[in-house]
């Protein structure tokens, strides 16, 4: 069985993979373009009076930044998105949902020194009749010590194979406290692949440094025109893996 093969079981098996860039430095200058339009995004944002969502979510040190639609400088984040989908992450998601997937959400997630660790959580409901959602979390720098809190993820959790009568259930605490969780040192470019049921959680930043993911959510089968698509970032051709 090939590598390729391996990581595409595992995402299905498991719910998480985690992706190299193929192209490390090309991956690390897309990122940090991304990473400083993304940081300027932010600065926007938070010098304007709240939405209702954000106020809803109350004071937090955890910036959720939307890129698209809202975003005017799509560029340097459809690059990251380009550059990270080039190697095993794009053949990945063409497999997993194809090349019609809608991009359903694209946002940066900046974490900032002392932000607290989220509840864990799925983004996605199981249900059988939901199309395949999937996040692809990019590292737009190195991201190599807990301390700077990765997002921690909880293998097996994404459908209901994964629970012993087989019905699929949402995490809490002490659900999350019984199963194994894992995080990924990545490098700039390295992504995160997720399918949206998998449970999860930002952790706590205990570093000096703010930490930022481009979180980008495909979706399969989706039906509407005019939007952009798995197709738009990634080249059909598989890589050598
Ligand atoms: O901040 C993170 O590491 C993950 C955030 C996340 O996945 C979420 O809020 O759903």
């Amino acid at each position: 069985m090939s590598h390729f093969q391996r990581t595409e079981d595992a995402l299905s098996r498991d719910g998480v993979v985690v992706t190299r860039a193929a192209c490390p430095e090309a991956a690390s200058a897309a990122c940090a373009a991304c990473l400083a339009a993304g940081l300027e995004g932010l600065d926007r944002k938070l010098a304007l009076p709240q939405t209702m969502a954000e106020r809803m979510r109350g004071a937090s040190l955890r910036h959720f930044v939307p890129v698209w639609p809202a975003c005017a400088a799509m560029e340097p984040m459809a690059a990251t998105l380009r550059v990270a989908l080039a190697g095993e992450a794009g053949a990945l998601l063409l497999a997993a949902l194809g090349r019609d997937a809608e991009l359903r959400e694209v946002q940066l997630i900046v974490s900032e020194p002392g932000a607290a660790a989220q509840d864990v959580h799925s983004d996605s409901n199981w249900s059988a009749d939901a199309p395949r959602l999937v996040t692809m979390f990019v590292a737009l720098h190195d991201l190599l010590d807990e301390r700077m809190g990765p997002t921690f993820f909880w293998p097996n959790t994404h459908a209901p194979r994964c629970f012993p009568d087989e019905v699929w259930r949402p995490p809490t605490e002490l659900l999350a406290a019984e199963r194994r969780s894992v995080w990924y040192a990545l490098r700039a470019g390295d992504a995160v692949l997720m399918d949206a049921c998998t449970w999860h959680r930002g952790g706590a930043n205990t570093s000096g440094t703010r930490r930022t993911l481009l979180a980008a959510t495909f979706v399969r089968d989706a039906a509407a025109d005019g939007v952009p698509r798995l197709g738009d970032f990634v080249e059909t051709r598989k890589p050598n893996l």
